[in-house]
């Protein structure tokens, strides 16, 4: 069971546990107000209540479901089989890449990590988008998988305020065209 897994499993227990508890109060207090009032409008308005309740846990259950159960960061445990692996290292204030080119057309892992302290590794395409953004973390490794679709010189960013000289932290990074076969 590798982090992720364990921290869902436990999110998921203490989504059960906060929602139980609810669930038990709104069945209290309604019991109480219902004897008290004896009002069928009393009734009526605790159905209302419990009902908009189901139906917003329901779609919060949904919701983080359908969002959530295809993670974007691939497994950190597992190999990622990448035809080029490039390791990007980060430091106050610049990027270190090795090797610094690959080739489009095939998939590139890039392992992120940093010798100082916590970097923003973004790589943006050469008409501006972000392509690949992870975080660059000390005595950590983090791992992205791309497949560059067009050549090009690529700008990588820092997107995590690092200090004095953080805004000009910018390196370039080729992806080569595909070699003929
Ligand atoms: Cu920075």
């Amino acid at each position: 069971m590798v982090i992720q897994d364990v921290i869902w499993t436990i999110a998921l227990c203490g989504i059960a546990i906060v929602s139980l508890v609810f669930l038990y109060i709104l069945a209290g207090t309604g019991k109480a107000a219902d004897e008290a009032a004896k009002s069928a409008a009393a009734r009526t308005a605790r159905k209302i209540q419990g009902g908009l309740f189901i139906i917003l846990l329901l779609g919060f259950v949904f919701g983080t479901w359908a969002t959530l159960h295809q993670f974007p960061i691939p497994r950190q445990d597992a190999s990622l089989q990448a035809d080029q692996v490039v390791d990007v290292t980060a430091r106050m204030w610049s990027w270190k890449f090795q090797p610094s080119s690959v080739e489009a057309g095939k998939t590139v892992e890039f392992r992120v990590t940093s010798a100082d302290v916590n970097h923003g590794f973004a790589l943006y395409s050469p008409d501006g988008r972000i392509v690949v953004q992870t975080q660059a973390m000390p005595e950590y490794t983090n791992r992205v998988l791309y497949r560059f679709e067009q050549p090009g010189t690529y700008v990588v960013q820092c997107l995590e305020y690092c200090g004095i000289g953080h805004a000009p932290m910018k390196a370039t990074f080729v992806v080569a065209a595909p070699k003929g076969e």
